[in-house]
């Protein structure tokens, strides 16, 4: 009796034990469909990755034995929706069950609940085998707290993996967060790694997104492309990190610097997201590096805390909170976003060259996107929701569980403090101080106010001011109130 399994763009998972043996009565089922490629405007590197990697890993898995039925972007017979063609290879097949992983996004998941309904064939829903926790775990672990916090969730997680530990099993290095040492600026040395992933030319999966007339944003490099699209790639893309990144990438983990982009980052979250590599194998390798020697405790905690800590921590808010998290908007921001989201096209310098850059490269490290385009999108009152869709089209690695929360939760803070304990703003002086993005801007990052000076100062004391019956009771602001009592 044959049945059909479904592998979605985010599922290129080679150590799933569906794989293990090869079954000739299994068809997989893999598709490129317009549902997926136009619930936002992705951007253009974004969708050509996910279509290589989807049908490298067709091959892989035809290379192994296994069946796959493959639908293209440009299949004629393609219905452009996952349900309808999963039915078209139901009926070829003549298929008596059907199976799918448990996708990550709280709407594909609506969807395929309804498959049983929809195919009038028993349905089972299996394991991804990639997370390291459940969707409801976090949830549990703090059933009975008031507050949820990561730091609690991250220890209990390093106790249960033992990562980290002594064999008494106490933190290695006697801390448990050495966040404080992570804070440097960077001025020109240690000198950024070179960057080692191949080149691909993708010039034809461009041209078939194109002829679809599938709706992007920004440089598609398709013959010049560096993301990684299989397995093998990827793996060597972390032996390279390891090797070159890893030991400078507490200290200058929040720096940020005009032509040095990615500086000490991995770039590991596309080939993380749609699971090529596991979580607990990447941390186990940066354990193993740690224990080789020569790299300081800070650097590796601080890797390894936003892969044992945040990744899983976040993915636990999004199911906890879907499907009503989407529409948080605790200061009612409603503006729409100005139309250089989609240029770069500002004289602010700090958010042309993050914006650019996120344009150029589908991706921006993590304090490009909380500290210049999110602190910007907050100060200005822009509609979270809005800004969640640009976020969730534009980055490389973004998925739903994952960019919802950072985005909604902790960037914007429309959950109103669920995720972050205070909202993650600034003025000019952490820009200047952290990037050498205000050295030739067009405004003064010193100047508080009047012709000249830095827009994200008076906005930075504009947003405390008129969020004030939202946020004074937060003792965590006390010190920014106690300051704005004393301005004028
Ligand atoms: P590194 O700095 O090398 O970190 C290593 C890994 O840790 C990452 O690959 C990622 O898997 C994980 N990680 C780091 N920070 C976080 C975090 N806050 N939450 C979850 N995992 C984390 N990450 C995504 O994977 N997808 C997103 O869509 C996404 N959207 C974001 C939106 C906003 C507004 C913010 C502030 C952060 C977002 N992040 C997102 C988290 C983080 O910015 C990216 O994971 C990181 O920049 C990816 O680059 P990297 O692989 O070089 O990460
Ligand atoms: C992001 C994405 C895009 C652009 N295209 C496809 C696609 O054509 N086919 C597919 O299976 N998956 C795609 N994806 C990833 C899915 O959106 C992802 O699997 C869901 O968001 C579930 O997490």
């Amino acid at each position: 009796m044959t049945e059909v399994r479904l592998i979605l763009g985010d599922q290129l998972n080679e150590n799933h034990s569906w794989f293990s043996s090869v079954d000739a009565s299994v068809v997989y089922v893999m598709m490129e469909v317009r549902s997926e490629t136009d619930y936002v405007r992705h951007h253009a590197q974004k969708v050509i990755a996910i279509f290589a990697a989807m049908r490298r890993f067709a091959d892989v898995l035809r290379s192994t034995g296994h069946t796959v039925s493959y639908v293209t972007i440009i299949d004629p017979e393609n219905q452009q929706d996952l349900l309808g063609n999963i039915k078209r290879v139901v009926e070829q097949v003549g298929a008596a069950s059907f199976a799918y992983q448990e996708p990550d996004e709280y709407r594909v998941d609506e969807v395929l609940r309804t498959a049983a309904e929809y195919l009038h064939l028993p349905v089972r829903c299996v394991s991804s085998e990639h997370f390291l926790t459940e969707r409801s775990d976090v949830a549990e672990f703090f059933a009975d707290s008031k507050r949820w916090l990561m730091e609690r969730f991250y220890r209990m997680m390093r106790r249960k993996h033992n990562v980290l530990l002594t064999s008494d099993g106490e933190p290695l290095g006697g801390e448990w967060n050495y966040d404080d040492e992570n804070r440097g600026a960077w001025k020109g040395a240690p000198a950024e790694p070179a960057d080692m992933r191949p080149h691909h030319d993708h010039a034809e999966i461009w041209q078939q997104i194109q002829q679809a007339s599938v709706a992007t944003m920004g440089n598609a490099h398709a013959e010049d492309f560096r993301w990684p699209i299989d397995r093998r790639e990827a793996l060597q893309q972390l032996d390279d990190f390891l090797a070159t990144g890893l030991r400078y990438f507490g200290t200058y983990q929040d720096a940020m610097h005009h032509d040095s982009r990615r500086l000490f980052h991995s770039l590991l979250s596309f080939a993380l997201n749609v699971k090529m590599i596991s979580p607990l194998e990447v941390i186990r390798r940066v354990e193993q590096v740690y224990h080789q020697g020569g790299i300081d405790i800070n650097h590796v905690e601080g890797f390894i805390r936003q892969i044992l800590g945040w990744r899983e921590y976040v993915r636990g808010v999004y199911w906890a909170r879907m499907p009503d998290y989407v529409d948080q908007n605790f200061f009612g921001h409603t503006k729409p976003l100005p139309e250089w989201f989609w240029t770069g096209d500002t004289d602010m310098r700090c958010l042309s060259l993050a914006i650019g850059q996120s344009l150029d490269m589908a991706y921006a490290h993590h304090i490009q996107r909380l500290m210049i385009i999110g602190n910007y999108a907050l100060l200005a009152g822009l509609d979270p929701k809005a800004v969640h869709e640009w976020y969730l089209g534009i980055y490389i690695d973004a998925f739903e569980w994952v960019e919802l929360p950072n985005t909604l939760g902790m960037s914007q803070y429309a959950d109103g403090g669920f995720l972050a304990t205070k909202p993650y703003v600034s003025s000019a002086a952490y820009i200047n101080r952290m990037s050498d993005s205000c050295k030739g801007c067009a405004f003064d990052a010193k100047k508080k106010t009047g012709q000249g000076a830095c827009p994200f100062n008076a906005m930075y004391w504009d947003f405390f001011r008129r969020n004030e019956p939202l946020l004074r009771s937060n003792h965590r602001l006390s010190m920014v109130y106690r300051q704005l009592d004393r301005t004028s």
